[in-house]
C-alpha cells in the first residue's frame, strides 16, 4: 500500500504535512506526517475524513452545461472539448466587442498551494482582464491593521510557545481553526504556564481555559487599553523598550489611557473588573507573554482598530523583544517569493480592480464595460460573500456568462452556464507555504484526478495555450514552476534550493529572536502617520460602532464551524451530519423573553434578509447576541444562508467584510 507524504491545502493556517494511505488508486486513510515537528502526527477532525470526500459520491465527473434557469441546478453533461470551445469562443466574443475589461477570473482561497492558486490568476492577468482584490471576505483589514501597526511581516512563531510564559488566544477558537497550536499549547499548560481566553462565545478553549473573558463583540481595542491603563498605574511598563523601539506611547499615555479606566473598561467590554485586573495582572507579571490574534475581532465596521490596538500590548512589556512573546497573526508575509513570476507573467500593469465583497454590486451595475464573462475558481460567493442576495442578483442575469471550477456542485455553480469538475488538491502537485506557522513545501498527488476532474493547473493552461498566450509559465510542470517562485526571491526563502525541496520535506523559516518592526520608522506605531494620512485615527481608541442603529436587536456573532470551513466540507456527508443541522444559538434569558425554545425551527431576519435555522438555547454567549456558525448553504437550510443577512460595507481598514455589524431578530419560523 503507497503512502504518499503530501501537504493539506485546505484553507487553514497549519497547513499540515499529512500522509495518504493509497489502495487501488483510493485514498483510504489520511494521518498527520509524525516527522513534521508542528503536525505533529495527527490531522484534524475534518481532513481525517478527506477520503470521504475525495471520493464523495457527490463529486462533480464531467463538465456541464446548464439546461434551466439560471440558479436552478439543471446541466447535460458535456465533453471537455465542447466545454472549452463554448469558454474560448464566448471569451474572444466578449473581449472583441468589450474589450478584455469584461472579462473577471480568479481563483480563491479553497486550494492553498501557489501552482493551482497563483497560475490561474496569473491567466486572467496576462489576459488583461477586471482583476479580484481578493481577500476582503477575511484577512484583508486584519493584515492592513497589522501592517500599520507592526509593518509587512510575519508575527511570533507559532512554534515559539515552549518559551511563552503566558498565553493569550484573542478571538482564535483554537479547537475549530489552529489545531495543532492548540496541541502546543497544552504541553505548556503541562508545565504550568496559564491560558486566557478572550472570545464572546464560551469555544472549547474557553471553556478549559485559566481564564475566559466573554468580550462584547467589537469591544477589543476597549480592553487592551484598560490592560495598558492598569500597566502604566501600577508601573509595570519597559519604559526602556518603549523608548527604543516603539513610536507615540508617550502621547498615547497621555490622551488617551486616562479614559480607559478598569471601571470605564468594564463598562464598554461588559466584563468583570476583577477579570480585567487579573488580565493585566497575569499579562504584567509575564516576560515572554504571546497572543494569538484570531481574524474574528476584525469583523465589523472599525475592525482595523479593534485589531491594531490589541497588537499594541505587547510593546508595552516589551514582550516582543523577546523569543516566546509577542503576538502572531499570520506568518504570510514571512515568505517573500516571487509570486509574480505565477500571478503576474505578463499584462497591463493596472487595470480595473474589482474588490471581492462588491461582486454582487460589480455584476449588477459596473459600466464601461459591464463584466460579461465571469470565470470562478474555489470559492462559494453565492454562500460565503456578504449581500449573498445582490451577488445572486449578478450571477442571475442572462447577459453574464460564467464558468465555476469545482469538485462539487455550489450555489455559485447552480448560476453558471458552464460547470467544470475539478479535482481536489490531493489530486495536484503543488507547493505550498502557510499562513499559521513558518514552514514551507512541495506536495505531490496522492491519486490521479477522479472522473474526468482536471486540476486549477491543468486548467489554467489548457484554457492559456488556447487564448493564445505565449508566457513560458503556461507550459511548466509543477517543478518548473516551484523554480519560478524561488528565481528573485528575497529574504529568508533564499537559504534554501527549490531542487532539494521537491522532495517533498517541509523546511521553516521561522524567526529565532524578538519581532522585527516594519513599519515606516522601523518601529512599533502606537501613533500612525500612515493612519492620520488617511483621515483615520493615528493612535489606538475604541466608539460604539456607528453602523449600530440604536435599537435593541440582536447581533450577530459569526465563528467557524468546527466540522466545516465555510463550504469547503459540504460534499461531503459525514462531516455534514457530525457538524448537525445549520443552527442559531441564542442565550436562554434571549429565548425566554421571545418565547423560543431549543431545537425549534428559528427565522432570523432583518431589513436585507432571511434564514431559516434551527434554535439552539445554551449559555455559551452572552445576552444580546445571535450565534450562527459557519455559513450553510441553502440545500442544508430550512431557507437562505446566513450572508443573506449581512452587508457588503467595508471596515476602517483595508476594504474588509463587516459580517458582524449586523443586527437583526429571531421569531419562530411559520
Ligand atoms: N474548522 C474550521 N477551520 C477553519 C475555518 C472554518 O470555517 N472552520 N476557516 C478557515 C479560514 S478561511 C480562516 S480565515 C481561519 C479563521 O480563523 P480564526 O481567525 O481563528 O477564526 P475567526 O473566524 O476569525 O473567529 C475566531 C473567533 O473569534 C471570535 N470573535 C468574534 N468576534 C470577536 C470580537 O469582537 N472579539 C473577540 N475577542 N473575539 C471575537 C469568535 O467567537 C471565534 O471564536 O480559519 C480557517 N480554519
Ligand atoms: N458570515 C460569514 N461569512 C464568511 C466568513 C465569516 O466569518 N462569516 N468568513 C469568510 C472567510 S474567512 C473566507 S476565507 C471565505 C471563504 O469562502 P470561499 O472561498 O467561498 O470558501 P469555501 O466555501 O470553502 O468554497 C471554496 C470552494 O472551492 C472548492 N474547491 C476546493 N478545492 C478546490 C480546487 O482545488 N479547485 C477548485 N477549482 N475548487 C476547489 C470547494 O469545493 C468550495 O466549493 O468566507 C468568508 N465568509
Ligand atoms: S488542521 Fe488545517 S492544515 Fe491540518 S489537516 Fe486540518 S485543515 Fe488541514
Ligand atoms: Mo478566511
Amino acid at each position: 500500500m503507497p503512502t504518499i507524504r503530501t501537504v493539506c491545502a485546505h484553507d487553514c493556517p497549519d497547513m499540515c504535512s499529512i500522509l495518504a494511505h493509497v489502495e487501488n488508486g483510493r485514498v483510504v486513510r489520511i494521518e498527520g506526517d509524525p516527522d513534521h515537528p508542528f503536525t505533529a502526527g495527527f490531522a484534524c477532525g475534518k481532513v481525517n475524513r478527506d477520503t470521504d470526500l475525495v471520493h464523495s459520491p457527490e463529486r462533480l465527473t464531467t463538465p456541464l452545461r446548464r439546461s434551466g434557469p439560471k440558479g436552478e441546478g439543471r446541466f447535460t453533461p458535456i465533453t471537455w472539448d465542447a466545454a472549452l470551445d463554448e469558454i474560448v469562443s464566448n471569451w474572444e466574443r466578449v473581449m472583441a466587442e468589450s474589450g478584455p475589461l469584461a472579462l473577471l477570473g480568479y481563483a480563491y482561497s479553497a486550494h492553498q498551494g501557489q501552482i493551482n492558486r497563483g497560475l490561474t490568476n496569473g491567466l486572467f492577468h496576462a489576459l488583461g482582464c477586471s482583476r479580484l482584490r481578493g481577500g476582503t471576505v477575511c484577512d484583508s483589514c486584519a493584515d492592513a491593521a497589522w501592517a500599520v501597526t507592526v509593518g509587512d511581516i510575519g508575527g511570533a512563531d507559532p512554534q515559539s510557545v515552549h518559551a511563552s510564559d503566558l498565553i493569550v488566544s484573542w478571538s482564535s477558537d483554537l479547537h475549530a481553526t489552529n489545531v495543532h497550536l492548540w496541541a502546543a499549547i497544552e504541553k505548556r499548560r503541562a508545565a504550568g504556564v496559564k491560558l486566557v481566553v478572550i472570545d464572546p462565545r464560551r469555544t472549547r478553549s474557553a471553556r478549559v481555559a485559566d481564564l475566559w473573558l466573554p468580550i462584547r463583540i467589537g469591544t477589543d481595542s476597549a480592553l487592551a487599553l484598560g490592560v495598558m491603563h492598569i500597566l502604566v498605574r501600577d508601573g509595570r511598563l519597559d519604559r526602556d523598550y518603549l523608548a527604543r523601539h516603539t513610536l507615540g506611547f508617550d502621547q498615547v499615555e497621555r490622551e488617551v489611557l486616562p479614559r480607559f479606566t478598569p471601571e470605564a473598561t468594564a463598562a464598554i467590554t461588559g466584563l468583570p473588573l476583577a477579570d480585567i485586573e487579573t488580565l493585566a495582572n497575569w499579562y504584567g507579571a509575564a516576560k515572554t507573554s504571546f497572543i494569538r490574534i484570531g481574524f474574528g475581532l476584525s469583523r465589523f465596521t472599525d475592525g482595523g482598530q479593534n485589531l491594531r490596538t490589541v497588537a499594541l500590548l505587547p510593546g508595552v512589556t516589551g514582550a516582543y523583544g523577546r523569543y516566546g512573546g509577542g503576538a502572531l497573526l499570520a506568518t504570510a508575509a514571512g515568505f517573500e517569493l516571487n509570486y509574480n513570476a505565477l500571478r503576474k507573467p505578463s499584462g497591463p500593469a493596472e487595470t480595473r480592480t474589482i474588490n471581492h465583497l462588491k461582486l454582487g454590486q460589480a455584476l449588477r451595475e459596473l459600466n464601461d464595460p459591464p463584466i460579461r464573462a465571469l470565470f470562478i475558481a474555489a470559492n462559494n460567493p453565492a454562500v460565503t460573500n456578504p449581500d449573498t442576495a445582490g451577488i445572486r442578483g449578478g450571477l442571475a442575469r442572462a447577459d453574464l456568462f460564467t464558468v465555476v471550477h469545482d469538485p462539487f456542485m455550489t450555489e455559485t455553480a447552480k448560476f453558471a452556464d458552464i460547470v467544470l469538475p475539478a479535482t481536489t488538491y490531493l489530486e495536484t502537485d503543488d507547493f505550498y507555504r502557510a499562513y499559521g506557522t513558518y514552514y514551507m513545501q512541495y506536495g505531490q498527488r496522492a491519486v490521479q484526478p477522479q472522473g474526468e476532474a482536471w486540476s486549477n493547473h491543468r486548467l489554467t493552461q489548457t484554457l492559456a495555450a488556447r487564448m493564445g498566450l505565449t508566457d513560458p509559465v503556461f507550459q511548466m510542470s509543477p517543478p518548473e514552476l516551484v523554480k519560478e517562485l524561488f528565481r528573485d526571491a528575497t529574504g529568508a526563502v533564499t537559504a534554501f534550493d527549490p531542487t532539494a525541496l521537491l522532495d517533498g520535506k517541509a523546511v521553516s523559516v521561522g524567526p529565532q529572536g524578538g519581532q522585527v518592526f516594519r513599519t515606516p520608522s522601523g518601529k512599533l506605531e502606537f501613533y500612525s502617520a500612515t493612519l492620520a494620512k488617511q483621515g483615520l485615527p493615528p493612535m489606538p481608541d475604541w466608539r460604539p460602532d456607528p453602523a449600530h442603529v440604536g435599537d435593541d436587536r440582536l447581533r450577530l456573532l459569526t465563528t467557524p464551524g468546527y466540522f466545516q470551513s465555510h463550504t469547503a466540507f459540504s460534499g461531503n456527508a459525514f462531516l455534514r451530519e457530525r457538524e448537525g443541522p445549520p443552527h442559531a444559538v441564542l442565550h436562554p434569558a434571549d429565548a425566554a423573553s421571545r418565547g423560543l425554545t431549543d431545537g425549534q425551527r428559528v427565522r432570523l431576519s432583518n431589513e436585507r434578509g432571511e434564514v431559516g435555522l434551527v434554535l439552539r438555547v445554551r449559555d455559551e454567549i452572552q445576552p444580546g447576541v445571535v450565534l450562527v456558525p459557519g455559513q450553510r448553504p441553502d440545500s442544508e437550510t430550512a431557507g437562505g444562508t446566513v450572508n443573506m443577512l449581512c452587508a457588503d460595507d467595508y471596515t476602517d481598514m483595508g476594504e474588509g467584510a463587516t459580517y458582524q455589524s449586523t443586527w437583526l431578530e429571531v421569531s419562530a419560523w411559520t
